[in-house]
């Protein structure tokens, strides 16, 4: 039986890595588990970013200066939108907005997230199963000096400047972890849980507050690993260096595994960091530095290699 793999994901970095592992895995060996903590209805429109995000990169259409959107893109709709007075601060370019419209009527006529997410997925001519983390609504508020945010308020229309104090998941209590993930962490098949390079506080922790995910990680036998966004104490993108300042943490890719701690079997820093690994080993946190910026697509697929790797190394099934 072929070893299977769940991949954590969500936004831009994520993106990446889920790339370079379905190079390198069959379809039925890898399974990605997204967060919708960043969805939001916005122009009576459903939007799903993260989901969207390895959907264009998977597909080979994601825009490659921003990671998120398509490439090719077009932008008459939003600034017809804002010549109209109409909200215009979140960039819905022209061939983007069709997903959406689709999504959101996919999903006014029944179907469930995880179903709409499927037709999407086979759309696009996606091999690898995409999941939404759930099929109930969770939204990521972000607590700042200014006040409570929509996640997508403070990422994009605020540009991430109030100062974060902390974060919360509406709905998370009362969502369900989707069926397909669930399943796959009780397979005897599983060999690997990867938490890809995304922002711990708003990627990440949206799945893993979902009721029962974090004790059927600890539980699992199958190795849980997770790569470092932090790189020699920067983002490789996005404001998570800056939202560990605020939230008074240590800028470090140390901070990220101890914030993992309680689930990991095994942590990937850049090479940069190669200093910790002392400082893990001491906390019984076994840990390797390769090289993590990904540029190209070989460096995606090394990081991929790199990552299985080492999971096959801490793996005694
Ligand atoms: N990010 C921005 O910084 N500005 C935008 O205007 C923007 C539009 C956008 C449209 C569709 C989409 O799928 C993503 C978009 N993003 C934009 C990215 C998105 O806000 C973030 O990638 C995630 O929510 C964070 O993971």
């Amino acid at each position: 039986m072929n070893p299977r793999y769940l991949a954590i994901t969500g936004g831009v970095g994520g993106a990446k890595l889920c790339v370079g592992l379905a190079r390198l895995l069959a379809a039925e060996q890898l399974t990605f588990l997204v967060n919708t903590g960043d969805d939001f209805e916005h122009l009576g429109l459903h939007v799903s970013p993260d989901l969207d995000t390895p959907t264009y990169a998977l597909s080979d259409l994601s825009n490659p200066d921003t990671g998120w959107g398509r490439r090719d893109e077009s932008w008459h709709f939003i600034e017809t939108l804002r010549g109209l007075g109409g909200e215009g601060w979140f960039n819905l370019g022209d061939r983007d907005l069709a997903l959406h419209v689709l999504r959101s009527q996919w999903l006014r006529s029944g179907l469930r997230l995880g179903e709409v997410t499927d037709r999407l997925r086979r759309a696009h001519g996606i091999a690898h199963t995409l999941l939404p983390m759930t099929d109930d609504p969770v939204r990521t508020q972000v607590h700042t000096t200014e006040g409570t945010l929509a996640f997508q308020h403070y990422f994009v229309r605020e540009r991430c400047v109030p100062a974060v104090t902390g974060f919360s998941f509406a709905g998370v209590e009362r969502a369900t972890l989707n069926d397909h993930a669930r399943g796959l962490l009780a397979d005897p098949t599983l060999a690997g849980v990867i938490l890809c390079p995304s922002n711990p506080f708003v990627s990440v922790d949206p799945i893993l507050a979902l009721p029962g995910l974090r004790d059927a990680l600890r539980d699992c036998p199958a190795p849980v690993v997770a790569v470092s966004p932090i790189v020699a104490g920067l983002a490789i993108k996005g404001p998570t260096a800056k939202m560990m300042e605020e939230l008074r943490v240590p800028q470090t890719a140390l901070a990220v595994a101890m914030h993992y701690e309680d689930i990991l079997d095994g942590f990937i820093l850049d090479a940069a960091d190669e200093n910790l690994i002392p400082a893990l080993a001491a906390r019984n946190l076994p840990a390797i530095a390769t090289p993590s910026v990904m540029v190209t697509l070989d460096d995606k697929i090394a990081l991929a290699r790199t990552t299985l790797a080492f999971i096959h190394s801490l793996y005694a099934p």
